[in-house]
């Protein structure tokens, strides 16, 4: 990073009620909508500071209130680590030009994943996301404003996507063949779900490993962490964003589709983990799960699609054909997972109804 930079990024912290230094940064390149530096003093890592995409999200006050949320329920049952730092003028975030700015803690001794085959992360991570819907449980939905609205909506992503075929070039409608027939094929059995019966939930909406922070030591679940989509929703949408990025160990964007897989130890780590948080979930809430788990990798590839076709407007991408990467291995995971339907169903009553 340039010394210009550096000091353009300190002179943002100085907005911040925290001790004025001279801090270092190391930009964080995992996300794909925000800017995200990890803020070191001396060579201690200290803060986190985001700037959030403002074309996505649009509504950052409504953003930063729905955080604020969920960081005072954490706090008062006593995860005091995780927590926002407000500006001078006791806001919770900064505005300098069109862009807004945040701080929020490092949580010390605390790792995340991108990928991994650890049984123990797995197991940790159904804790994690049961407690963290538990702690939540009892919020109002109304206390909430939705920062994306219909985030997960499938009908509206399809809508998206349609529009954007429309508009695509020949070659692009030519190369994602394979890919549209799969959306033909696979949408309308998504679409059929009911969700009739069950229950909104705050949720945290965005559920991948690697929004997880485990201890470094232990590998035990910390926090989820990324609070930009806590908002209403079912809970089958963080079991299948969970899911996909456990049973599958290769990368979001893998070329080689034969390294996309379903493992099956490590579904049913999750939901022992689950099982033993304290989250009470409903009948057909367990009903649905399954399908949460071919519904989520199914609607990220349908996104990444649409967001090729459009020649990448949404997602931050390092190369031309990232997005289209993305689809097709989301895509064989969406199909592996369908395939595994009768299996996760009988594994997860097995475990799940008492
Ligand atoms: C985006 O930027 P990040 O990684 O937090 C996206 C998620 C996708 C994810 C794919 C607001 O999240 O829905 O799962 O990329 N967030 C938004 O890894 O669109
Ligand atoms: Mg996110």
């Amino acid at each position: 990073m340039d010394n210009s930079y550096i000091n353009e990024l300190n002179s943002i912290l100085q907005n911040f009620s925290v001790p004025q230094k001279v801090y270092n940064f190391k930009s964080i390149n995992i996300g794909l909508i925000n800017y995200t530096y990890v803020v070191f003093e001396l060579n201690k890592p200290k803060y986190i500071l985001q700037r959030i995409n403002t074309s996505v999200f649009k509504n950052v006050k409504g953003l930063m209130h729905n955080y604020n949320n969920v960081i005072k329920l954490l706090n008062s049952n006593s995860h005091s680590e995780f927590k926002i730092y407000n500006t001078n003028d006791n806001t919770s975030f900064y505005t300098l030009n069109d862009d807004c700015w945040r701080l929020i803690s490092f949580v010390k001794n605390s790792i995340s994943y991108n990928t991994t085959s650890e049984e123990k992360i797995a197991f940790e991570a159904g804790k994690l996301v049961g407690n963290f819907h538990a702690l939540l449980q009892n919020e109002n939905p109304n206390d909430y404003i939705e920062t994306i609205p219909q985030f997960h909506n499938l009908q509206l992503r399809l809508h998206e996507f349609k529009q954007a075929y429309k508009k695509a070039s020949f070659n692009k409608i030519d190369v994602t063949k394979s890919e549209v027939d799969f959306v033909q094929k696979t949408a309308p059995f998504l679409t059929q779900l009911n969700n009739a019966s069950l229950p909104i939930r705050i949720c945290h909406n965005d559920t991948k490993l690697n929004n997880m922070l485990f201890s470094k030591d232990s590998n035990k679940g910390l926090y989820l962490i990324d609070l930009d989509t806590v908002m209403p929703g079912y809970f089958y949408y963080d079991f299948g964003d969970a899911i996909r990025t456990l049973v599958n160990s290769a990368k979001e964007d893998e070329k080689d589709l034969e390294k996309i897989t379903f493992n099956t130890i490590m579904f049913e780590q999750f939901i022992k983990g689950l099982k033993i948080s304290d989250l009470k979930i409903t009948t057909p809430e367990i009903a649905s799960l399954q399908y949460g788990a071919v519904y989520m990798p199914f609607i990220h590839g349908l996104r990444a699609l649409t967001d090729y076709l459009n020649n990448n407007v949404y997602y931050q991408v390092s190369y031309e054909n990232q997005n289209l990467d993305r689809c097709k291995s989301l895509f064989k995971l969406a199909k592996l997972a369908k395939e595994k339907i009768p299996y996760m169903s009988s594994s997860i009553k097995k475990e799940l109804i008492v």
